[in-house]
């Protein structure tokens, strides 16, 4: 697997990115179809944290299948390669995270969503026709694209992982400056109400698993589609 991956432009349709997703797949699905995506030419991309939490985590071997749909690899995932691999993991806070739908599963299926979590970048950009966008799940330790970028390709330093992953430094100190290099920079991982834009980097994670409420964001304008699912219409039980 490469940590960094490269993506064209799309000419055909649009471009969606998506906060933290958190097994909660038929609320996004709704918010999809609210604002008319097209699997045919949209594609949407996520910022990581596909699992734990809510209902139908399973259900992102499905949508990590689909042509359409691009994900990083979150601090969720990388706590199920942890636990199959037998890095150092606190067994207790993985459950009271969500991870219990994981550890109670049986062995060899561990492995088919380890295998695929494994492939995920820890960071991606993607080209728009007004320039290009970085996305990953935490935060990056350079305020260089490309130093983020070197470093994932030709390095494997667990520090630079660990900030990729796991950081809340960037909103909690409310840095605002900007990333050199990307026109703006999508993270999730930690929820906030309104989708926040610090400098040039836009937090995403605003609870969709927790209340339904996803943020949409176009990445060649950069506005921002709000979307609530109808819990009403939801087959599966709120989590
Ligand atoms: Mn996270």
């Amino acid at each position: 697997m490469s940590r960094f991956r490269r993506v064209a432009a799309n000419s055909a349709g649009r471009d969606l990115a998506v906060g933290d997703i958190h097994g909660h797949f038929p609320r996004l699905e709704q918010c999809l179809q609210a604002v008319g995506f097209d699997t045919k030419v949209d594609r949407l991309f996520s910022v990581g944290d596909l699992v734990d939490r809510g209902p139908n985590s399973e259900a992102c071997l499905w949508w990590l299948s689909q042509p359409w749909f691009h994900a990083v690899q979150g601090n969720h995932e990388a706590l199920a390669i942890s636990y199959l691999h037998g890095g150092r993991l606190d067994l207790d806070m993985y459950r009271a995270a969500g991870g219990g739908w994981f550890m109670d599963m049986p062995t060899e299926q561990q492995a088919v969503f380890v295998e695929r979590f494994m492939q995920l970048p820890l960071a991606m950009e993607v080209q728009t026709e007004s320039g290009l966008i970085g996305l990953l799940h935490a935060d990056t330790p350079f305020n260089q694209w490309q130093a983020l970028r070197d470093s994932l390709l030709f390095d494997d330093d667990p520090t630079v992982r660990q900030v990729c992953q796991w950081s809340r430094q960037r909103l909690k100190d409310g840095n605002d400056e900007v990333v050199q290099g990307v026109r703006a920079l999508l993270v999730g991982h930690t929820p906030v109400l309104q989708a926040k834009q610090l400098g040039n980097v836009w937090h995403l994670d605003t609870g969709g698993w927790a209340t339904g409420h996803f943020s949409l964001m176009d990445l060649a304008s950069l506005q921002l589609i709000s979307a609530t699912a109808d819990e009403s219409k939801s087959p599966g039980p709120a989590g």
